[in-house]
């Protein structure tokens, strides 16, 4: 169960952040704030304890709070965010997690973003992808193994991160796009695979018993109807102009 999310106010220059997703137009502030509220209000409507960092000036991605630490009940792991213009966010997370967890690194040469960590129970898969190295996933790894974790690194071939194409959706369920449905370090869930033009959706998070999906993809949500489960959309339109999906906004734990 979570019981706990860290978030970051973005700051006023996050449209100066990393994108690729130039055709969906220039990012709006205010909007940004307006949704990021909600995705606030969504997690503590859900019983987190959200604690909402301050905006960072320095660092327009810095609400991305998810590439900069991976945190399970054990520990906390300080990330190396494989992006230059990203690394030294790296040092803004590290009083705010202190408080609840020992602190452990990945170390250069390894390179780690928390978008390419999917954990699924007690297994972790790791993406290998431009951001994370595969010295960066064994760093995690086998910090993560000595904690009674297993995992497997998944090479990272389409999209940002590994969880901008795959996310857990409870049960033995994925989520995913189609270029991730065959493969073998998957092999054995069950997959539910989004439509080509709704892959943006495949970023579902999963809290506690409730998924958070983004508004406007009806075809995935009609699949996650299926699931049972409680459901809330929240508009992310915003965020998916630089690149960021409902993961990514958060650390929970
Ligand atoms: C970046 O390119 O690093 C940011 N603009 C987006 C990061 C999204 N984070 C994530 O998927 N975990």
């Amino acid at each position: 169960m979570f019981t706990h999310a860290i978030v970051r106010t973005p700051c006023p220059d996050f449209a100066k952040g990393l994108t690729t997703s130039t055709h969906l137009g220039a990012a709006d502030y205010d909007l940004m704030l307006v949704q990021h509220a909600a995705y606030v209000d969504a997690l503590r409507g859900l019983g987190l304890a959200v604690d909402v960092l301050p905006a960072e000036s320095s660092f327009p991605d810095a609400h991305f709070v998810e590439d900069v630490a991976v945190v399970v009940p054990e520990v906390a792991v300080i990330t190396n965010p494989g992006a230059s213009e990203r690394n030294g966010e790296k040092e803004t997370i590290v009083s705010a997690l202190a408080k609840y967890r020992t602190l452990a690194r990945i170390e250069a040469p390894g390179t780690l973003d928390g978008g390419d960590v999917l954990l699924v129970n007690k297994h972790f898969f790791i993406g290998v992808s431009d951001r994370t190295n595969a010295e960066g996933a064994r760093q995690l790894g086998e910090i993560m193994a000595s904690h009674g974790y297993t995992w497997t690194p998944v090479p990272v071939g389409a999209g940002l991160h590994f969880k901008s194409s795959v996310n857990w959706v409870g049960g033995n369920t994925l989520l995913v796009t189609k270029d991730f449905a065959d493969r073998k370090e998957i092999e054995g869930f069950d997959l539910l695979v989004v439509d080509k033009d709704e892959e943006y959706a495949s970023n579902t998070l999963l809290i506690n018993d409730t998924l958070i999906t983004p508004t406007g993809f009806p075809k995935t949500r009609k699949m996650l109807d299926g699931l049972g489960r409680n459901i809330v959309e929240l508009d992310m339109s915003e965020t998916r102009k630089m690149d960021g999906g409902l993961t990514c906004l958060s650390l929970r734990f």
